[in-house]
């Protein structure tokens, strides 16, 4: 039987400028054989809405601009809200090492800073196993 492929929605949270990072994982995420849809700039409800359209195992959420512990919880809190808990949130970008815990307590699922190694990334994506039924 053919393995489903994880979707995974790729954006960058609010105004956030910084699209290298973002670009780079979305490539290998892609290359690694998921399916990637590129958002853009998106605030939370239309992260969710596009999340919930296409389907999507995992939302990636990029920032480097200090917006993080406003609008990453938004987002999870908008996925209860639509009873979607099963997709996964991982967020990359700048984060003060005290704010890694606040994004995990507040549902998020992985937090990878400036650095992170590609390896890693996928493989803790991969990991998250959120294949959801067709
Ligand atoms: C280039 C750059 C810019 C460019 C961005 C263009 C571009 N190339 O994307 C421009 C000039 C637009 C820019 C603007 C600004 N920038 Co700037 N910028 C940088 C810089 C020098 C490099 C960023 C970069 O491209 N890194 C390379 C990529 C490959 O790495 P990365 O993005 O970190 O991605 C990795 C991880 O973070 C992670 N990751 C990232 N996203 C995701 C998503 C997912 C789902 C996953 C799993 C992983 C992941 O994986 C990647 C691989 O390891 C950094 C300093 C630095 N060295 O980080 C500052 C930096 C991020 N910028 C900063 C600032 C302050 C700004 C501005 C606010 C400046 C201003 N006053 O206008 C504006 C932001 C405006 C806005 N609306 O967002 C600060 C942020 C401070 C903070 N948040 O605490 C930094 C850290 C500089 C500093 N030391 O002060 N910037």
């Amino acid at each position: 039987m053919e393995k489903q492929r994880i979707r995974v929605l790729m954006v960058r949270l609010g105004m956030d400028a910084h699209w290298r990072g973002s670009m780079v994982v979305a490539r290998a995420l892609r290359d690694a054989g998921m399916e990637v849809i590129y958002g853009g700039n998106q605030m939370p409800a239309n992260i969710v809405r596009t999340a919930l359209q296409e389907g999507v195992d995992v939302i990636g959420l990029s920032s480097l601009s200090g917006n993080h512990m406003i609008l990453a919880p938004e987002v999870v809190k908008l996925l209860k809200k639509e009873k979607a808990e099963d997709i996964k949130v991982v967020f990359g970008g700048t984060v003060p090492p005290g704010d890694v815990e606040k994004l995990k307590k507040a549902g998020i699922a992985e937090v990878f800073g400036p650095g992170s190694s590609l390896k890693t990334i996928i493989s803790r994506v991969e990991s998250l196993k959120t294949v959801r039924a067709a």
